[in-house]
């Protein structure tokens, strides 16, 4: 197997000598942003809402990535093609760069930029036709006042943290609430539940990240004739869901029928989410920006 070849600041390296310094302040103090994308078919999937929300995290932290947005998106593609690829994931990071032991991003004088295109499987084909088995966590989503989740940073703890509450409960995804007591979103992917033909997700404002997949939702809904209603969702509404089913780059969109111990509708994948898994993957099979 040949190594992966690695976009690191302006050249590819084989994966083994892709290496940031100990100094840098994405390791040492999770500061940077990043993306997760698809590629399918040849072709990456909704590109530039991705390096729009990439721009965006980074302008939120006062982080300005060193690269034009046309050069950047040309290293992705590149990266892509370096590694012979026409199905899989890319992880774009910048993080602040090298520093010194202090907090101070000040003193971390030039972005440190990767791109790293892979393949993944998320989840088996089972959980696509049978649906996950999740759990509400006790971590909070961290308050859009201390540090906003539309912002894709790399400070994932909060995240993990639920991540690890689901893994002792042996859940294969969790659901954070926010101070509130409504339903923010999961660990690495949006919610979305239908009760009598309604499709409800929580509001943005309620902590969930403005999720790419999730905004496609309201896109496929529309062209379906559905509608998706932004909400306050409680761990009650999901325990009475007729459906359930959550939405990623990475998950796609994936059903939910078990959540703390409550079977959702009848405990099998109901007829809106299956239509939306449908559409999805009609969706990915076609359009995104060319590859070769
Ligand atoms: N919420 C959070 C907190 C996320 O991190 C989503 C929702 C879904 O957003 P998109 O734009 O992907 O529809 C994410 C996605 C992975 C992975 O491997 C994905 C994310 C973070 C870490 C890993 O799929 N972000």
């Amino acid at each position: 197997m040949q190594p992966l070849k690695i976009y690191l600041d302006g050249q590819f390296v084989d994966e083994p000598d892709a290496k940031v310094s100990v100094f840098d302040h994405g390791l040492l103090y999770g500061d940077g942003v990043f993306e997760g994308i698809r590629f399918y078919n040849g072709r990456v999937f909704l590109l530039e809402e991705h390096l729009d929300r990439l721009y965006d995290s980074a302008k939120a932290i006062l982080l300005t990535i060193p690269m034009e947005r046309d050069e950047l998106r040309a290293a992705t593609l590149k990266t892509c093609r370096e590694n012979g690829l026409r199905d899989g994931y890319i992880r774009l990071v910048v993080t602040r760069g090298k520093g010194d032991l202090g907090l101070n991003p000040n003193k971390c004088s030039k972005p440190t930029v990767f791109i790293i295109a892979a393949t993944i499987e998320l989840y088996p084909e089972k959980y696509y036709t049978e649906g996950l088995r999740v759990n509400t966590v006790p971590t909070q989503r961290v308050s859009p006042a201390a540090l906003s989740p539309a912002i894709k940073s790399l400070n994932y703890l909060n995240n993990i943290l639920a991540k690890i509450e689901g893994n002792l409960y042996g859940a294969q995804e969790s659901i954070m609430l926010n101070a509130q007591g409504f339903v923010a979103e999961c660990t690495a992917d949006n919610l979305f539940l239908v009760k009598k033909n309604k499709v409800l997700t929580p509001h943005v404002s309620d902590g969930a990240l403005g999720g790419i997949t999730r905004r496609l939702m309201f896109e496929l809904a529309r062209e379906a004739g559905r509608e998706i209603l932004e909400a306050n969702v409680t761990r009650y509404d999901l325990f009475v869901a007729d459906e359930l089913f959550c939405t990623g780059t990475g998950a796609e969109v994936v059903p939910i029928t078990d959540v703390d111990g409550r079977k959702i509708g009848k405990g099998t994948v109901g007829p809106v989410t299956q239509e939306f898994i449908k559409n999805f993957r009609t969706r990915t099979q076609s359009g995104g920006t060319p590859i070769y």
